[in-house]
């Protein structure tokens, strides 16, 4: 069943005066890259890693917590095409060619094909959205994302009433991603959703962080976010999109079912095989903190789990 109801995205009309980090004072120049229209992304102006964004606009979706460094969020990684540490995908992943970039769209939909980055994304806006990420290893992140809703750019490919699933791939190329050389996970990295959870408001395609376009560590150039979900469905450097009618496989799940199951949602009263996950160390501070049900998203997604089992469906 597809959900049709409008992304409702409702924008702050008063820009404050948030000066407390550099980084983000990339909002004061975003009417200068809305001179040049677009989504600051032009194959015609290739830019390197951490290119400013243009056109960025902000969004009402955000944590007030404090940021997390934008050195943390681009040298503690899980990306394991670039290695298992976590400094790894950070000394690693220059190897990674992300201009051009495209992706194929296929399944249960009216409009595949292959599209280029700008295209699959248009001609939605860019916008930053302030998200929790918890990974399931115990530690989250504040992260100021830039990118769009998955709901208007999935809806443009129209998918049928047959979809009620996508799935989503990583990269597959052992020469620019070298921790595909070795098995430690079935290649490529594969990831889904149902196409409610898709739909909803939250989920997101980020192309950037604080306001610059992503380094190679984070996903680039276009990677999903699922804030109320555990870090790792958040599959990095996206290639292809495919609508579904039954539950497609994902990454963990294949590595280690007992572990890791398709919904993967945030939930501190179910335990990981081998840990608990009622707390969780925010990247820079030094005392755990407790998890919240859903990553604090509990009020915008519980619905889409009503009468599910969620120790079964963990
Ligand atoms: N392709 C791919 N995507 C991936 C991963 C990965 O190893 N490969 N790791 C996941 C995990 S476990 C987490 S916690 C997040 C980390 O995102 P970050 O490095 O931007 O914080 O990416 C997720 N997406
Ligand atoms: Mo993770």
């Amino acid at each position: 069943m597809l959900i049709k109801r409008p992304v409702d995205i409702k924008l702050s009309e008063v820009t404050d005066q948030r000066t407390y980090l550099d980084r983000r004072k990339f909002l004061a120049t975003s009417a200068l890259g809305a001179i040049a229209g677009g989504l600051g992304l032009t194959a015609a102006q290739p830019a390197a890693a951490g290119a400013k964004l243009g056109n960025v606009i902000e969004s009402s979706y955000r944590v007030d917590d404090e940021l997390t460094d934008y050195g943390d969020i681009t040298s503690y990684n899980n990306f394991y095409e670039f290695g298992t540490n976590k400094t790894d995908p950070a000394r690693n992943s220059h190897t990674l060619v992300t201009k051009p970039w495209s992706l194929a769209v296929s399944g249960a939909c009216e409009s595949p094909g292959n599209y280029d980055l700008e295209d699959f994304l248009s001609p939605n806006q860019l916008e930053e959205r302030i998200y929790r990420l918890r990974c399931v290893e115990r530690w989250s992140m504040i992260i100021p994302w830039v990118g769009v809703p998955l709901a208007p750019v999935l809806q443009k490919f129209k998918p049928t009433s047959n979809a009620k699933y996508v799935a989503f791939k990583t990269l597959f190329d052992p020469e620019q991603m070298p921790g595909q050389q070795r098995a430690v996970l079935r290649w490529p990295y594969v990831e889904g959703l149902r196409i409610d959870e898709a739909m909803n408001e939250l989920s997101f395609f980020a192309v950037g962080l604080y306001g610059e376009e992503l380094p190679n560590q984070n996903g680039a150039p276009i990677r999903l976010v699922v804030p109320w979900k555990y870090g790792y469905k958040s599959i990095k450097s996206i290639v292809s999109v495919e609508f579904t009618e039954t539950e497609p496989p994902t990454s963990w799940n294949i590595a280690l079912p007992n572990e890791y199951g398709f919904y993967s949602n945030v939930n501190p009263e179910v335990d990981h095989p081998r840990w608990s996950q009622r707390k969780e160390r925010r990247i820079g501070e030094l005392f755990r903190r407790p998890t919240l049900m859903f990553n604090g998203y509990e009020e915008q997604v519980a619905h889409l789990y009503t009468g599910m089992d969620l120790v079964k469906n963990h």
